[in-house]
């Protein structure tokens, strides 16, 4: 099924694989492929089918190299500051989809690409993927919320070195500093993706959204409410059928087998 123009979209077993689509432009997001993002997004969270998410970009070159610069060259400040929004809005409501999303960073991760990468819950990249955040080199500051979540992956330090110098860094270094949490190599990156994806499958599925949950609650807030969230999560997994399969499992002495209820 693709109902879009700039993305493809699978859905494999449990996985929704998404793919965005403009290796003419190295899948650069215009305000279009934003658009579409946004819609496919809404579809992913009301579909109880997709259990994790898979985010990459098509061809060998890029995941993506960032927002769409012969789009937003003429933009006047409120423009810019609506396309910033718009990305923000759609960046969130990724972060924010009740399964796990993973990008398979499989080239560059540049400006809106890294942003993109780093508003999925884990990064796993090509040996040939680069990351950085060279807004200042445009004249620009990174306006999809790099300026947030690159600090709260990676610290003050670090991030503000990226943004300071456009500096791009390769998949080892990103791994280095926490960008990513896995490197693979290139011809592997998608069999590695896929793997990870399927052990997440075979855990507990609302125990591992609830974890999402109440890890993105957490850090928006400070530590007392995040535990006190996490108090409630933890109870309410009390209520499910998993609780009990995989609490009986384990005194059983055999695998559990989960349904998501
Ligand atoms: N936007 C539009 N087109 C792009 C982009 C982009 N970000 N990146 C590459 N392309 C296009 C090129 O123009 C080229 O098109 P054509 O063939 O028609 O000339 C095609 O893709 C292939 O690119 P190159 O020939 O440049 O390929 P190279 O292998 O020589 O270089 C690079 C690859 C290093 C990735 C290079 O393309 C590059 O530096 N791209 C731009 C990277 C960049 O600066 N990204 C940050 C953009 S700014 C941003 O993302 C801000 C986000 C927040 C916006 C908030 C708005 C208010």
């Amino acid at each position: 099924m693709s109902e879009f123009a700039n993305l493809l979209f699978e859905k494999q077993e449990g996985i929704g694989l998404v793919t965005i689509n403009r290796p003419k432009a190295l899948n650069a997001l215009n305000q279009a492929t934003l658009e579409e993002l946004d819609k496919l997004a809404d579809l992913i969270a009301k579909d109880t089918d997709i259990k994790v998410v898979i985010l990459t970009g098509s061809g060998e070159k890029a995941f993506v190299a960032g927002a769409d610069i012969t789009e937003m060259q003429h933009k006047t400040a409120i423009e810019g500051r609506n396309f910033g929004k718009l990305g923000q809005a759609v960046f969130n409501k990724i972060e924010n989809l009740p399964q796990p999303v993973i990008a398979a960073v499989n080239g560059f991760a540049l400006g809106g690409g890294c942003e993109l990468a780093m508003s999925c819950d884990i990064r796993i990249a090509s040996d040939r993927a680069k990351f950085g955040q060279p807004e200042v080199t445009l004249g620009i500051t990174p306006g999809f919320a790099g300026t947030q979540r690159l600090a709260r992956l990676v610290g003050k330090g670090r991030s503000k070195e990226l943004l300071y110098t456009g500096d791009v860094i390769d998949a080892n270094e990103a791994y280095r500093i926490g960008l990513v949490n896995k490197v693979a190599a290139a011809d592997e990156l998608m069999t590695v993706a896929r793997a990870m994806a399927e052990k997440i499958m075979s855990r507990a599925p609302i125990a591992v959204q609830l974890c999402k949950a109440a890890v993105n609650e957490g850090l928006d807030t400070d530590l007392e409410t995040g535990v006190a969230y996490e108090a409630e999560v933890f109870g309410l997994c009390f209520a499910t059928a998993d609780q009990k399969e995989g609490m009986s499992a384990f005194v059983e002495k055999r695998k559990a087998s989960f349904q998501g209820k």
